[in-house]
């Protein structure tokens, strides 16, 4: 892969990956050609490395019970797929849910006393959560319900619990289905450990069976750990309401000191935004020649302060290295996850402070600041004096802003819809009847390097509201769109007639942004609604799921918590199990018969659409509707 064109759709991308090259600055795509051809066993996921009898690979001719069938201890390449699979998915939910944790860690430091600087935003919506949770709520101080709710919440990561508390919220088809297989979420930390037990030497050796564990350990990630990590940050941050904001690395100002946040646990991103905007923040960046602060978003943090705070997206995954390619941003701040440890490396290419903020997530060579709930805003206002330092340091002859942003809409929670709607889903399950919207397709995820930069998340997404399917996007995706034009009111002219009509009417945009990765829990959440309202399961509905370019374990639990949930879901690329027909099997289609969708693969985007929507039209003729 040298054809820079054929790397990413975009010209920012494509204008520094140019830059990149001049300025001596390796990135993704160059690891990616000397990392290829991968290991092929690797690929097909029949290596095991679970003990020190092995590592252990299995050979894709291998005969059944031939030369190189089985590894030391015996196990088959149907043992060895499944197991790393489960292994994958636990990492998936383990990042999810623990980020769901320490926004519980931080509500509770409220509710003690010792966050200053965080408060309970939304109280309606605590009070609401809290009601859900069969906590008391009439006549009780907000803050003592709060500390209920940090209790039930807690109880959800243990092993006191037949089911975790939200599958309260999930419709009773969908409750028996989960019974029946044995697979109602009890705890998230329990999941995750018995997978790890499971797949451990000598115990669970039957593909299928690890399979459904597999699927509960994802459930307890989709209906607990990331629901709860959003609808605390809710709580805490506000819930999202429609409002306007811009994207694409144009969003980089040449005049300001450029701060980029990056990770996905607003609890550090918030306070960095509340600092920027202090007006002696801003004096001091004044000071220093500038025109004022910039804070703009990467991937999933940026997602959230997006959703709720309206900052600029400067872009997704693979934008993340480009980004400091520009030479125009003074600092990196990073919590968690999908940030690659390359960001370091390219920082010291330029003036950029890249500065790590999580005792879980520490970067080599990176600035450290011990971020905690405690003294957030102290460490965040030393962060913003090292960007406004830094900013002296920039060389103007190194910089270049490739293009100009692009304005999308964001912040449409389940509550902001509703509210769109006036205040119940009738309107819209009335355009789903008369087949004005003829469905939902959640598109989510990541970028790939293996994958043209964003042109599946793009083709897909525009095939689909061509087919009246009204899109929802999370994650990496939702920049893609926004650069697409996908998230403006105006997108709606690339839609059908019944969407673009609907849209229309209610001035929204074709696709809507629900926010981060954990807040799909949203999607599932508006999905168990819908299903509820209708008396049905949510595999009765006309909803489908793609993540076209997906590469983390997180990706995966999120599309296995969708297939367990009642949705068909589609990948773009396949996960490493291809070394067994069994598993294989399971995932495309014996799912199907277990919990009612499976997972499809494919790659090129338009004829993904067409599954998609062909998924659409039979389930909207099994409702009795017209296709
Ligand atoms: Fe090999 Fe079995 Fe050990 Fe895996 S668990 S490394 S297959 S001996
Ligand atoms: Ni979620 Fe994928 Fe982005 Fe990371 S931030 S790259 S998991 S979609
Ligand atoms: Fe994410």
């Amino acid at each position: 892969l040298t054809d820079i064109t054929e790397m990413s759709i975009w010209e920012d991308a494509q204008r520094m990956l140019e830059k990149a090259r001049k300025d001596g600055v390796e990135t993704a795509w160059d690891r990616l050609a000397q990392q290829t051809p991968h290991c092929r066993f690797c690929e097909l996921g029949t290596t095991c490395r679970n003990c020190v009898m092995g590592p252990c690979r299995i050979s894709a001719k291998a005969e059944p019970g031939g030369k190189l069938s089985r590894g030391v201890c015996g196990a088959d390449a149907d043992v060895i797929v499944a197991r790393n699979f489960g292994r994958f998915i636990a990492g998936g939910s383990a990042g999810h849910s623990d980020h769901g944790r320490d926004v519980i860690e931080t509500l509770e430091a409220v509710v003690e006393g010792h966050a200053a600087n965080y408060q309970i935003r939304d109280a309606a919506k605590l009070t609401r959560i809290a009601a859900e949770l069969g906590i008391a709520v009439e006549g009780r101080a907000i803050i003592d319900v709060a500390a209920d709710v940090v209790d039930a919440c807690y109880s959800d990561f243990g092993s006191r619990r037949k089911a975790v508390n939200f599958v309260s919220r999930v419709p009773a088809k969908r409750k028996e289905v989960w019974d029946k297989l044995g697979i109602t979420p009890r705890g998230v930390d329990r999941e995750i450990a018995e997978m790890m037990h499971r797949t451990h030497m000598g115990c669970d050796n039957d593909a299928p069976n690890t399979m459904l564990h597999a699927a509960r350990c994802a459930l307890s990630d989709g209906w607990a750990g990331s629901m709860i990590a959003t609808e605390l940050c809710d709580i805490l941050f506000g819930t999202p309401t429609p409002r306007k904001s811009t994207v694409n690395l144009g969003v980089i100002k040449k005049e300001t000191v450029n701060i980029l946040v990056h990770g996905h646990n607003p609890v550090v991103s918030e306070m960095i935004l509340m600092a920027a905007r202090e007006p002696e923040m801003i004096a001091l960046a004044k000071k220093a020649g500038a025109e004022g602060i910039t804070v703009a978003g990467l991937c999933c943090t940026g997602n959230e302060l997006l959703m709720r705070q309206g900052i600029p997206m400067a872009g997704n995954h693979l934008m993340t290295e480009l980004a400091i390619v520009t030479g125009a941003v003074e600092a990196v701040v990073v919590d968690y996850q999908c940030i690659m440890p390359s960001l370091v490396q390219i920082s010291a290419c330029y003036h950029t402070r890249f500065i790590d903020t999580a005792a879980k997530a520490r970067f080599t060579g990176a600035i450290h600041m011990n971020f905690t709930p405690e003294n957030a805003r102290e460490e965040a206002h030393k962060i913003l004096h090292m960007a406004i330092e830094a900013f002296a340091e920039r060389d103007p002859g190194r910089v270049d802003i490739p293009v100009e942003p692009v304005d999308i809409m964001t912040g449409f929670s389940n509550e902001a819809i509703l509210e769109a709607l006036g205040g119940s889903l009738e309107p819209l399950l009335d355009a789903v009847k008369a087949g004005t919207v003829r469905g939902f397709a959640a598109v989510v995820g990541c970028n790939n390097p293996k994958i043209k930069q964003d042109s599946a998340n793009v083709g897909i997404i525009k095939e689909l509201i061509k087919n009246d399917i009204m899109v929802l996007v999370t994650g990496c995706v939702t920049t893609a769109a926004g650069k697409a034009g996908l998230l403006m009111p105006e997108g709606a002219e690339m839609a059908g007639p019944g969407l673009r009509n609907l849209c229309g009417a209610l001035g929204i945009p074709p696709v809507l942004h629900m926010g981060s990765c954990v807040d799909n829990a949203r999607i599932l959440q508006l999905c168990a609604l819908i299903a509820n309202s209708l008396g049905v399961d949510i595999s009765d509905l006309p909803v489908v799921a793609s993540a076209p370019e997906w590469y983390s374990e997180k990706a995966a639990a999120i599309g296995l918590y969708a297939v367990a949930s009642g949705v068909y879901t589609h990948l773009g690329l396949p996960p490493n199990i291809l070394g067994s027909q069994v598993v294989t099997d399971i995932a495309l289609n014996g799912l199907e018969d277990l919990v009612g969708a499976s997972f499809v693969v494919e790659p090129d985007p338009v004829k993904a659409a067409e599954l998609l929507n062909q998924r659409v039209t039979s389930k909207r003729k099994a409702l009795g509707l017209n296709a």
